[in-house]
């Protein structure tokens, strides 16, 4: 058995859970928050069968879409009376990032 962790924009998790459980596939979603751009992300929790495990990624690249987002970094360490003048940055954020992990035991009590 695996756990799948996907950590997906919190605009394509609701589409994405439905997927799943349509499927037949059980999931648990958690809000969290990415560590770059300090906004909210959903973190979707599937166990399931390793000969699944292809299947959920392909549901998962259905229904999650890459997009990119221009940010402000972090102003540098001024010395008094300079100028900062911030240059959005653009970066690409989404489909998924998803890790698989070995479930040792899975207990429902
Ligand atoms: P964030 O950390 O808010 O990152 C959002 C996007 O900003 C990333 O998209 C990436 O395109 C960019 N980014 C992140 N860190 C960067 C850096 N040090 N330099 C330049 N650009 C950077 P994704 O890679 O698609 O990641 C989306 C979210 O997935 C991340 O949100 C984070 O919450 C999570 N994530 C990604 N990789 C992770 C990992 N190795 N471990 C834990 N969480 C991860
Ligand atoms: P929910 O997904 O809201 O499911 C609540 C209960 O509804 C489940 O209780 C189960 O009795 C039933 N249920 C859910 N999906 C079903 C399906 N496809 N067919 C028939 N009955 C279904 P529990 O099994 O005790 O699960 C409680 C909560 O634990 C779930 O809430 C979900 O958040 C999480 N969970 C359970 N199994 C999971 C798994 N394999 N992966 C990720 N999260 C899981």
């Amino acid at each position: 058995m695996k756990l799948m962790m996907s950590i997906v924009n919190s605009d394509d998790a609701r589409r994405l859970v439905d997927a799943l459980t349509q499927a037949g596939y059980r999931a648990t979603t958690i809000s969290t928050t990415g560590g770059f751009l300090r906004q909210g992300n959903a973190t979707i929790l599937v166990g399931t069968e390793d000969e699944k495990v292809p299947h959920v990624l392909q549901l998962i690249r259905e229904n999650c879409h890459t997009r990119t987002q221009f940010i402000n970094p972090l102003p540098p360490v001024m010395e008094p009376g300079e100028m900062y003048m911030p240059t959005p940055v653009e970066v690409q954020v989404g489909g998924a990032t998803v890790f698989v992990l070995d479930v040792a035991q899975f207990e429902r009590c």
